[in-house]
């Protein structure tokens, strides 16, 4: 019978199919196999977490015209980020609004004490300046263009009015030079955000119209409280060697890359003291590149993404985290290991500064005295990268155009170049800090607690010897010093199963 329908039944269950999914038959034989309990299927279960259920209610904040609730002070009622090298917005309250002024002008700007760039930035600062708002509140925010193009400005990852959104001909028309207009809303949400030009975003992006938008929770909880909260924009510049512009029409072959506008050693240390709680907001507004984020001595929880909080049960422990193109990322830590600690973008290109990459490969090349040879042509010419690029050496002995950083990073502590520039800064820990504002110097390691040259009797002690051949290990006997290269086994330990026999 439930294979004979009526085309008034078919008819029905279709309606019911488009209304609510796949219409089954009804089960009423199903125990014809025994057992009491009807086997319910885990597909058709509704889905929670933690008491949450699978779909939110709105993914987009709710309704607009929720009324605003009292302007959050710094001090009172949130503990401001920290803005290496850079500053957070001022603002003033007017009739309960927070009141903003971003001002998009051209900024001579500095990347180093060695190369300086006519970019694009907001309130005379590039990549660096920060707006710092709290949840519930409602802000207004005035950009004026003092470009010499049009403008708008996005609200990557915030809640808003449609109109309020400030993609360039889409939701609104453009700021022309020498506008002002205004941005309002309510902020409905918490977490790290950025803002950025959407207009003619290649070139505007490029040229630096890129920042954080920080929004605090209104009564957050205990855990939300840390010593240190950093804010971080990473992103990347083309500026060829000698010229005064930032070239945005470069789609990858970027040479200077940035932690709020700066590269090594230009960026400011992230100064903490031993066991404080530590926040890094991360955020990438760069043309094309992600950057691998990586930190040393320590792991840290990916604790919130621009989307949202990660629950705690969900956050995942790293030390290095992906930061794509329009993303941000909270990490969080204790940073419970005293010393110099490095965090940079993993790209090993990322860590290099000003440079081209458009010449032929010299590694393990025999140089011979062709540099002297050379020299009377090209006085101080130094052949590329031989041995790979000694930094230091490079740095003396080759000049350098007017207005270039070369890829040097900076002289350490035990008097050699580090010799990473670009998405590289160090965060440094102590046990005792006169103010975290102070850099506090190179770490002083307890003598016995750095790698430096074995002594003649360390290595009898050990029987290490360092004239012979290296051994590979896997064969030879521990403490025995192996004087054949150890045996390679010649069997791909991959091979094909489908060619064994
Ligand atoms: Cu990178």
């Amino acid at each position: 019978m439930a294979n004979r329908l009526s085309r008034r039944q078919i008819l029905a269950i279709g309606a019911a199919s488009l209304a609510g999914g796949v219409v089954w038959p009804k089960a009423g034989h199903a125990n014809r196999h025994g057992g009491s309990a009807q086997y319910q299927p885990a597909g058709a279960q509704a889905k929670s977490q933690g008491g949450r259920p699978y779909w939110q209610k709105t993914y987009s904040g709710g309704p607009i015209d929720v009324a605003p609730l009292p302007p959050g002070l710094p001090g009172d009622h949130y503990k401001p980020v920290i803005v290496p090298n850079g500053a957070a917005l001022p603002f003033k309250v007017v009739d309960g609004a927070k009141v903003f002024h971003l001002v998009a002008e051209e900024v001579d700007h500095g990347f180093d004490s060695g190369l300086r760039a006519n970019c694009w930035g907001y309130n005379g600062r590039v990549n660096s300046t920060v707006i710092e708002a709290v949840e519930g509140e409602r802000i207004r925010i005035y950009v004026t263009n003092r470009l010499p193009v049009a403008t708008s400005v996005h609200w990557h990852g915030l809640y808003l009015p449609n109109g309020m959104d400030g993609v360039g001909g889409l939701t609104q028309p453009y700021i022309k030079a020498g506008e002002t207009a205004k941005y309002e809303w309510t902020l409905r949400q918490y977490g790290s955000f950025m803002f950025h030009s959407h207009h003619d975003e290649m070139t505007q992006m490029g040229m630096g119209l890129i920042g954080m938008f920080i929004v605090h929770p209104r009564n957050p909880s205990p855990e939300y409280h840390v010593d240190r909260d950093f804010s971080l924009m990473v992103s990347e510049w083309s500026v060829k060697a000698g010229t005064a512009r930032p070239n945005t029409v470069d789609m990858s072959d970027f040479n200077v890359l940035t932690i709020n506008g700066k590269v090594f050693p230009s960026t400011a240390p992230l100064v903490c003291k031993t066991g404080d709680r530590v926040r890094l907001r991360l955020g990438n507004l760069g043309a094309t590149d992600h950057h691998p984020m990586h930190i040393h001595g320590h792991h840290f929880r990916v604790a919130a993404t621009d989307g949202e909080d990660i629950p705690l049960s969900a956050q995942w422990p790293e030390t290095t985290v992906l930061v794509a193109v329009g993303q941000t990322r909270n990490v969080e830590l204790v940073t419970d290991a005293p010393g110099d600690w490095a965090f940079h973008c993993h790209m090993t290109h990322h860590v290099m500064n000003q440079m081209g990459h458009e010449f032929p490969n010299m590694v393990g090349m025999k140089r011979g005295d062709l540099d002297e040879k050379i020299r009377p042509l090209l006085p101080a010419y130094m052949t590329h990268g031989h041995t790979g690029m000694d930094m230091g050496k490079m740095a003396e002995v080759m000049p350098y155009p007017r207005n270039t950083i070369s890829m040097k990073g900076a002289t350490g502590p035990f008097g050699d170049y580090i010799s990473m520039g670009g998405l590289f800064t160090i965060v440094k820990v102590r046990d005792r800090l006169k103010s975290y504002d102070d850099d506090p110097g190179w770490y002083q390691p307890a003598p016995g607690t750095v790698a430096l040259k074995a002594s003649d009797a360390e290595l009898a002690r050990d029987g290490i010897t360092v004239n012979e051949p290296s051994t590979g290990g896997g064969q030879s006997a521990p403490g025995s010093a192996t004087t054949a290269p150890a045996a390679v086994d010649p069997t791909p330990s991959r091979m094909d199963p489908a060619k064994r026999h």
